[in-house]
């Protein structure tokens, strides 16, 4: 007998899916998740569920999930780790110990609890932070995706809000603008193409031709790190022809003057100069720009993963908001939908409970922050790491894995795989999955809200995050009340609102529901009567520039890597899964242009060398005019055990921050390549 449930999908991901998720029992009689689909009657997801997470009982079900508390019994500088299994009561006294010890005498800021969206679950995923407020720990800043994108967004707009994306079909022009959205956002592909029935031209603006260049109409295909450029040029053009909504711009925003000065030096030929398009490509998007309402751009965070990507994002998110795109339905800009959920968040993960002046880490940064060679009287003591994978994840990942390394540190990993960084603990605590636990959810990208129950008992010994969290708390004497909360309370305290988007929306009828949209105007349109700034307009000033990077090219050097997210990944969370793996070619490819093909002797099919300031790795050559030339891309975040040499590409990047946010810069690393020649036959013989 299967048995089916509705469960909102957890992944980072702006699609938050409501899945269909169907549980049959195993020899033993005991009930396993055997299938994933899409709620068919949940108007986003539309009954369809993506090319990975398909394969998320494969996942669940893995024979190397750890099941048990493990204990690390040799050194982490061996590079085969031997576990013991050991009880959950020995794991939380030993760990409460050494945390206790640390408190004692180096105070609880030199424990660095590090953490990002390996659940989007509110309670799994955020309010599991509260122990380490409690305690006075120090603050990991959560920067390595979206705080570009935030932060260049608010200096506009305020909150982060979208047109409502079942309005995306009355749209006449659809610009993906550094999204591959067709792999990381594809349940707006339907919206997309109901749009393109409609008559909808769709564009893509980005650097190669990925899978959504390949499905629009135009790719423009621009030098990374020139969308500052790109959008003031055709700012310039839409100021010119008389393409801008002057009502709108005169009532709902300021500082156009300042922002028409900037644009009008971008001219046609220095717009095209700068980004590496023609002269008419140029003129063409401004054309369809300028004249076509309403435009619906959907901004990916891509353009913002660069020195000035903040500035790039700023740019691009303000167009809108001189064509008037605001007040048509279907158009506008979209980003994030998050800042529309006006939850009560006031108690969230401990928030009120943060010391001022407390000790804070970028976590872009935690090769620094965990350097062997660091001043002794700021190394961190411990790090507990849970929801994230930073041996794999994190910028400068070899200095990452040597810190982590460390005999010194103690490093705790609460894991649902044996991912690269858990294989770098002393402890591994089992994680429950997403059908084991009730939660919470919010999306990125659509505007319901998702209640979870726990479907499933914890396979093993597995336990939810905050359950840890309680037990550890309880032994370091920890009385917070809102560290020991249920869902019930934290669901009770969230709703608690008087947001207007809330009203009607009850824990009971939230529980009751499993889905609930927010409570919207009929009509959408976040931004048509001005923004939630501080003056209540739309703000052109600073006015977005265009600026060359601190990481120019140079002959040693000579090509830009991007590190764009692979269609059959969602970061590294299905790296473990063979069957993906093989769907994205077995193990990493960079893809470079013919013409750097020619002039660092590159064969396809072969090994080279990859070296950046930060390291050195070995990748598969594929020769395609997919890439342009001078700019190298290599598709997923794959873990190192799947590439010849063992490492991460984020061997490659750099800590370098962007300029707002504190953000991550992953496609701004510059690298050359090398054949391998000998090496790469004895790497083909060792396949
Ligand atoms: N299948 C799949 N889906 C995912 C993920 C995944 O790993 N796999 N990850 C999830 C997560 S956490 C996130 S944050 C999102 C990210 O999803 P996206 O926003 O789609 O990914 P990005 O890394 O931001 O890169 C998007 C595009 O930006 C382009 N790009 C790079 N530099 C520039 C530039 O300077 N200008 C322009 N215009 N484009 C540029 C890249 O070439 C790439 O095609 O996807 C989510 N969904
Ligand atoms: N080079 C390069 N690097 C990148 C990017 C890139 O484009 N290029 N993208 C960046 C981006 S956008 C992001 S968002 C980050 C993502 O980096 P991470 O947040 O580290 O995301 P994942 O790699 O998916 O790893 C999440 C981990 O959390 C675990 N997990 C899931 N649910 C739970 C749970 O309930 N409890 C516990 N304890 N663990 C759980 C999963 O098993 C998985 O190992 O990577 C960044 N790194
Ligand atoms: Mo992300």
């Amino acid at each position: 007998m299967t048995r089916d449930a509705l469960l909102t999908c957890p992944l980072d991901c702006p699609d938050a899916c409501r899945l269909k998720v169907t549980f049959a029992p195993d020899e033993a009689g005991r009930e396993r998740l055997v299938k994933v689909t899409g709620d068919p009657q949940h108007p986003y997801t539309r009954g369809f569920a993506c090319a990975k997470t398909v394969h998320y009982p494969a996942r669940q079900n893995n024979p190397q999930r750890p099941l048990t508390p493990l204990k690390r019994i040799n050194s982490k500088s061996d590079p085969v780790p031997q576990w013991q299994a050991v009880s959950w009561d020995e794991a939380l006294d030993e760990i409460a110990g050494r945390l206790r010890g640390i408190i004692a005498t180096r105070g609880a800021q030199a424990i660095l609890p590090y953490h990002y969206a390996g659940t989007m679950g509110l309670m799994e995923g955020e309010h599991v932070h509260t122990l380490w407020r409690a305690l006075g720990a120090a603050e990991i800043e959560e920067t390595i995706c979206a705080s570009a994108g935030s932060a260049a967004w608010a200096l506009g707009y305020g909150p982060r809000m979208v047109p409502d994306p079942l309005d995306i079909p009355q749209a006449r022009l659809i610009v993906l603008w550094g999204i591959n959205s067709l792999s990381t956002n594809t349940h707006l592909t339907p919206q997309i193409t109901a749009a393109r029935k409609n008559g909808a031209r769709v564009v893509c603006v980005d650097p190669y031709r990925n899978r959504t260049a390949a499905f629009a109409d135009t790719h423009y295909q621009l030098k990374p790190g020139t969308d500052a450029a790109l959008a003031l040029g055709i700012m310039r053009g839409l100021f010119v022809n008389g393409w801008t909504d002057d009502a709108y711009i005169a009532g709902m925003t300021e500082g156009v003057e300042d922002l028409r000065a900037e644009a009008m030096t971008w001219t046609p030929e220095r717009t095209a100069a700068v980004t590496g398009l023609s002269e008419a490509e140029v003129l063409e998007l401004t054309h369809l720009i300028g004249e076509t309402r309403p435009t619906y751009i959907r901004v990916g965070y891509g353009m913002t993963r660069h020195e000035f990507g903040g500035a790039g994002l700023r740019a691009v998110s303000l167009l809108p908001a001189l064509t008037g795109d605001w007040r048509y339905q279907g158009g506008g800009a979209a980003l994030s939908s998050g800042g529309a959920f006006g939850l009560n968040k006031r108690r969230l993960g401990g928030a009120h409970l943060l010391r001022e002046g407390v000790r804070t880490i970028n976590m872009n940064c935690l090769a620094d922050a965990l350097d062997p060679a660091g001043p002794p009287e700021q190394s961190f003591a411990a790090t507990v790491i849970y929801n994230c994978n930073p041996a794999t994840v994190a910028p400068d990942s070899d200095r990452v894995r040597a810190g982590l390394r460390r005999d010194d540190l103690l490093v705790v990993v609460l894991e649902q795989a044996m991912t690269e960084t858990a294989a770098l603990a002393d402890w591994v605590l089992p994680a429950a999955t997403f059908v084991e636990h009730e939660d919470v959810f919010t999306s990125y990208g659509h505007h319901w809200i998702g209640y979870n129950r726990a479907e499933l008992p914890p396979l093993g010994e597995a336990r939810p995050n905050t359950w840890v969290m309680q037990q550890l708390g309880r032994r370091l004497g920890v009385t917070a009340p809102e560290l020991y909360w249920t869902v019930d309370d934290l669901l009770a305290e969230l709703l608690d609102s008087p947001h207007p988007h809330l009203a009607g929306i009850t824990p009971q009828r939230l529980k009751a529901e499993g889905t609930l949209r927010l409570n919207l105007p009929e009509r959408w349109l976040p931004y048509a009567e001005g923004a939630p700034t501080d003056t209540g307009r739309v703000r052109f000033t600073p006015v977005p520039l265009q600026q060359e990077p601190q990481a120019r090219l140079t002959p040693d050097y000579p090509i830009r890597l991007l590190t764009p997210p692979a269609h059959h990944f969602l970061n590294s969370t299905y790296g473990l899964l063979d069957r993906l793996n093989r769907a994205e070619g077995t193990e990493p490819h960079v893809m470079v242009h013919p013409a750097d093909a020619a002039a660092y002797a590159l064969a396809d099919g072969e090994y080279a060398r990859l070296s950046s300031e930060q390291g050195e790795v070995t990748r598969r050559v594929r020769v395609t005019d997919a890439a342009q030339p001078g700019v190298a891309v290599i598709e997923g975040i794959w873990w190192g055990t799947e590439a010849p040499d063992g490492k991460s590409i984020n061997t490659l990047t750099a800590q370098t921050l962007t300029d707002l946010g504190g953000g991550s810069t992953f496609h701004n690393t510059r690298i050359r390549i090398e054949p391998l020649g000998v090496a790469s036959q004895q790497a083909e013989s060792a396949d």
